[in-house]
């Protein structure tokens, strides 16, 4: 079964807690305390697979979940990392948070690999916090929670060209014509059951891509027939053929078909009705005698600067190279990127929304302030300052929580220090 929509839980890994123990050695009384870090949690990671083109691996499980981390043991050693669990998923694939719809990650383009939820930092052993006046710490840090969420996927697929219309007006027969893609045909309506892409060749190693969605009817942006979840996967194209049967095989007028179809692509969104558009209106092998009448009346009503009404035949192929010249054209005003979303939602910024902090003047040492409570030790529990983007994040997080604020109302000066329990740093403006 074709699927390009799924609703599942991912779940990342607990970080494996620390652990608390004391060398034991023959005539040693009382050893120091050697207990291990734990492991790290698993990150859930989307990585896009070419070999599949829908999501029906997510329609039969719900809930997909990384392995949390070991704990540390005795002797130092190291709880094992938990592996992180790899969720493949065809190109185009938009990864959104189920509840406000924000878009976590587009999975297209260049972002062909994205963690999504970060595994829980493993806990420091009671090792690290010896010091000279606790020399048998009894305690050990717990690993770094785990992030669970419910998200959506939705494949809009990658394609520079929409073919839109009415069903039965001949768009699986365009396709099929100027692709090496083999969609089904058949002089019944609702044929194509998803969306088929194709790769047109224009010569010279250029192309693009097109796609073919099912056929559309009135209400369809309402969600009659199948047309509203397939017109999802034309918000990527660029330029939308128009396909428009001129013959009225079906019984229909082209021109309320035209004016039909542009309602819904309207309803639908008002990225859709600003795409550049082409009308193709086809059959016209079937009407010899009245195309040019048929011809000049959708022209009349519809020609504009941003649409141009041009007659082929998908059948025999009249009219065809020129329709491809002028969607060539069009494209070529663009460039080559395919249209991105970008990230409105990062789930590890909401794992600490209702979690508190406090930020105090040390009473103990002078110029230092401390920033305490489990906002920041879940904050800590899966940042990894060490690499880039984990150091930027913890930059905004400062700000965006207020906390460089707060910092300054307490009076902090250039060079003094901030601690957040185990990190430091020195405070610069
Ligand atoms: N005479 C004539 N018939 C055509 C032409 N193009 C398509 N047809 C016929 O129209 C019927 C429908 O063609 P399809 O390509 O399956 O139409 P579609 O728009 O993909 O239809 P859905 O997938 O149902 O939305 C088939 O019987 C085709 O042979 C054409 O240029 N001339
Ligand atoms: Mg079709």
């Amino acid at each position: 079964m074709f699927a390009d929509r799924a609703k599942i839980i991912i779940k990342s890994g607990k970080g494996g807690n620390g652990h608390v123990s004391f060398r034991r050695e023959k005539y040693v009384p009382a050893g120091g305390p050697d207990g291990g870090d734990g492991g790290k949690g698993g990150d859930v990671i989307f990585q896009v697979d070419k070999g599949i083109n829908n999501l029906s691996d997510y329609r039969h499980k719900h809930k997909f979940a990384a392995q949390p981390g070991e704990e540390g043991g005795k002797r130092n050693c190291h709880g094992k990392n938990g592996a992180d669990l790899v969720l493949k998923v065809p190109e185009g694939t938009v990864v959104k948070e189920a509840q406000s719809g924000k878009v976590i990650a587009d999975m297209s383009g260049d972002n062909q690999r994205q963690i999504v939820l970060v595994g829980g930092r493993g806990g420091l052993g009671n090792q690290h916090f010896a010091t000279s006046t606790m020399q048998a710490p009894k305690y050990a840090q717990p690993g770094g929670e785990c992030i669970e969420l419910e998200v959506l996927l939705e494949l809009k697929v990658l394609a520079d060209v929409g073919l839109v219309g009415f069903p039965n007006a001949g768009k699986s027969t365009l396709l099929s014509r100027l692709s090496n893609a083999k969609p089904e045909i058949a002089s019944y309506p609702f044929t194509t059951l998803h969306p088929i892409l194709g790769v047109v060749d224009i010569g010279e190693g250029r192309g693009f891509v097109m796609a073919d969605i099912p056929g559309l009817i009135e209400g369809a942006s309402e969600g009659v027939g199948l047309g509203h979840q397939f017109l999802r996967h034309i918000e990527r194209t660029k330029v939308l053929v128009h396909m428009v049967d001129g013959a009225s095989v079906d019984g229909r007028n082209p021109v309320d078909d035209v004016i039909a179809i542009q309602k819904e692509l309207s309803n639908y969104s008002e990225v859709l009705t600003k795409k550049p558009q082409i009308i193709a209106v086809n059959k016209l092998d079937a009407v010899p005698d009245q195309k040019d009448e048929i011809l000049k009346e959708l022209k009349d009503k519809f020609e504009s600067e941003e649409v141009k009404v041009m007659p082929i035949s998908a059948v025999t192929g009249e009219g065809i190279k020129e329709l491809v010249h002028e969607i060539a054209d069009i494209l070529s005003n663009f460039d080559d990127k395919p249209i991105v979303y970008e990230q409105e939602y990062d789930p590890q910024e909401h794992l600490f929304e209702n979690e508190t902090f406090t930020v105090t003047k040390s009473e103990e040492e002078e110029g230092v302030y401390l920033v305490e409570g489990p906002k920041i030790e879940k904050m800590l529990g899966y940042t990894n300052m060490e690499s880039e983007k984990g150091f930027l994040f913890f930059q905004r997080f400062m700000k965006e929580q207020g906390i460089l604020k707060e910092l300054e109302q307490l009076g902090i000066q250039d060079g003094d220090t901030v601690r957040l329990y185990s990190l430091e740093f020195e405070y610069y403006k």
